[in-house]
């Protein structure tokens, strides 16, 4: 009889222990719940009936899903100032006023800068299609053209890069040039390799756009025992 009173109580213990733990568990959840609710989120609110009245607010992470679905953005409007801003307009910038959340004004827009640094291209704007750089000249011809032998059986040539190719032409053989071919556009050197050491090799080179190739350089020479 005594023993069987013991297991009741110690039932009863567990039991409650396991009501102890459960309740807390469900108390501290609801506790977190709430703290992760109620932290703040910057969204860029953008009225569905003036949306030219964006503005940038900040709201409880409960509230962040129901601003995002109807077309809030995720992050201060700030974050959003060229689409926001965006006049249709593919040759002007478009940004807030510097510190605020309003747009520049139309005529106070400042132009996009095509200048693509090259001076072979003519630079203008499209309205639509944005920065255009049109190539109209052929590229110069290239400088600094120059050749030394890395090792009796080779020779390495060098250049300046010019500033609108697309690709050179090399020019190369025994005593005169008697074979061309193509290497890509920004290449500045080119190893010829399997040479004899005592015959003069001659090379050239000119550059090469869609409008046209400069003149040849000029032919160089190089031994490879002598370079
Ligand atoms: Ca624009
Ligand atoms: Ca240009």
């Amino acid at each position: 009889m005594r023993l069987i009173i013991t297991k009741v109580r110690y039932r009863m213990r567990r039991s409650n222990w396991f009501a102890v733990v459960v309740g807390l568990g469900v108390v501290l959840g609801f506790v977190s719940f709430g703290i992760a609710g109620n932290t703040k989120v910057n969204v860029c609110h953008i009225p569905p009936d003036s949306p030219w009245n964006f503005h940038t607010i900040s709201v409880s992470e409960n509230a962040w899903f129901t601003h995002i679905a109807h077309g809030d953005k995720n992050g201060a409007c700030g974050l959003f100032a060229e689409q926001l801003c965006d006049d249709k307009h593919a040759c002007t910038i478009d940004a807030f006023i510097p510190g605020t959340e309003s747009c520049i004004l139309m005529a106070d827009r400042d132009p996009v800068d095509c200048d693509d640094g090259n001076p072979a291209t003519v630079d203008s704007c499209d309205t639509v299609l944005g920065c255009i750089n049109q190539m109209v000249a052929a590229p110069p011809v290239p400088t600094n053209f120059s050749a030394s032998a890395p090792s009796t059986m080779s020779v390495l040539i060098s250049w300046d890069d010019t500033p609108s190719e697309t690709y050179y032409e090399l020019g190369w053989g025994p005593s005169f040039i008697a074979t061309t071919f193509i290497v890509p556009g920004d290449t500045t050197s080119y190893l010829f390799t399997g040479l004899s050491s005592g015959i003069s090799y001659h090379f050239d080179i000119r550059a090469c756009n869609a409008i046209g190739c400069s003149a040849w350089h000029g032919v160089i020479g190089c031994t490879p025992s002598s370079c």
